[in-house]
């Protein structure tokens, strides 16, 4: 009799336990959840990091490449911006590329002057926006653009490589013009870095086809470490991102770490064999909901970090095909990529809409969705705080 009391006793306890164990743990996964993946990092990044986390499921930062320095028929013009234009307000989160910082340019591939970025990333932080920066760096092997995809470069630049001393020289120019960003009050303003993007893919000397899962998470490891050890820079979320992807398992194949990644992300584009809406809506969404997944079993930020539909022929894309798709999704931010006008090509290329353009008046109505942020929402938000 006392030994069966004694053993219900005990299932009780261990029921209760039990049935309390998820409410005690809880609070401690999402304050590690929190912590971004620099235990150095500035109170501001730490902030940032945190309050980007509390927004996921909850509302969607919209963004844009390049939003202040052009647009479809203008360049820098103080004050103006396409999303602007339209809305009255800049995007919640700015684009800028590092591309030539490496050989020490006085202006990025498209042409934009580095210290004309640096005054747009001041000016878009004191207006509490978030600023992403990606860099198209050149082919450090054969001296060819990013989209050389010759193999071999990635071998080339780890230690021991024959062009890693020439690399570890690049990652000195992106970390002097990283240190020279500050605030009002001399902190450093707050960057997420979005190296070797679209890595899944074959187009870029980084790609799948011209390293191997280990070279590149080496690259990766070697480059953040140098950023955050070497140069003492406490101002970086990394972000890690894939093109569009057909698995968790493709997706994290080339993936270095948590211990060095901040925000998980992919971008994807309403072209060629997605070109049509039904097609692009399926793997959107398919991909959106292995992010949610993949982002969530990492404890990391999940983020859209390109996107577009060049020209947005469709006139009702925004409401009807983008917002739908994205709108149950936990990504806390939608990159668009930039409005680059007329290229000289003669092609165009813009992916919002500025006035008059077709798909203008949509883009109007789901930037008064309240579960998408522009300048004046986010600015509410205190991102940095
Ligand atoms: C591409 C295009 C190019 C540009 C490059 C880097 O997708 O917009 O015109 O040079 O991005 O910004």
């Amino acid at each position: 009799m006392k030994n069966n009391f004694g053993d219900h006793e005990c299932y009780m306890k261990m029921k209760y336990l039990l049935h309390f164990l998820p409410i005690l743990f809880f609070p401690f996964r999402s304050l590690f959840a929190q912590a971004c993946s620099d235990q150095q990092a500035t109170a501001e990044t730490k902030a940032l990091y945190k309050n980007l986390y509390s927004l996921i499921g909850k509302n969607i930062l919209f963004g844009h490449q390049d939003d202040p320095c052009y647009g479809v028929g203008w360049k820098y013009i103080q004050g103006r911006s396409d999303i602007r234009d339209l809305t009255g307000e800049y995007p919640a989160i700015y684009g800028f590329d590092l591309g030539r910082i490496e050989l020490g340019w006085a202006h990025n591939l498209d042409s934009v002057p580095f210290e004309k970025t640096k005054s747009f990333i001041r000016d878009a932080y004191e207006r509490g926006g978030v600023i992403t920066l990606s860099w198209h760096l050149n082919n450090p092997l054969t001296g060819g653009t990013a989209w050389d995809n010759k193999p071999g470069a990635v071998a080339s630049i780890l230690p021991g490589g024959t062009k890693n001393a020439l690399y570890t020289s690049w990652l000195d120019r992106v970390a002097a013009f990283l240190g020279t960003l500050k605030g009002k009050n001399g902190e450093s303003i707050p960057i997420i870095l979005r190296l070797f993007h679209e890595l899944n893919g074959g187009w870029f000397w980084w790609g799948k086809d011209q390293c191997s899962p280990e070279e590149m998470k080496n690259l990766w490891r070697y480059s953040i470490l140098y950023l955050r050890t070497e140069k003492n820079l406490h101002n970086i979320l990394f972000a890690f991102n894939t093109d569009k992807f057909n698995s968790g398992t493709e997706y994290t194949e080339r993936y270095p770490g948590d211990d060095l990644i901040d925000i998980m992300g992919f971008d994807i584009y309403q072209a060629n064999i997605l070109r049509d809406n039904t097609a692009f809506i399926n793997l959107f969404g398919k991909d959106l909901s292995l992010l949610d997944s993949v982002a969530s079993s990492h404890h990391k930020i999940p983020a859209l970090t390109e996107f577009g539909y060049n020209e947005i022929p469709d006139s009702t894309w925004w409401t009807k095909v983008f917002f739908p798709t994205i709108e149950n999704h936990q990504m806390v931010y939608a990159l668009a990529w930039r409005n680059a006008g007329k290229k000289q090509s003669g092609n165009a290329e813009y992916y919002v809409p500025y006035p008059g353009a077709a798909s203008a008046p949509d883009f109007k109505k789901m930037s008064g969705y309240g579960k998408i942020l522009f300048e004046n929402r986010i600015k509410t938000k205190n991102i940095y705080k």
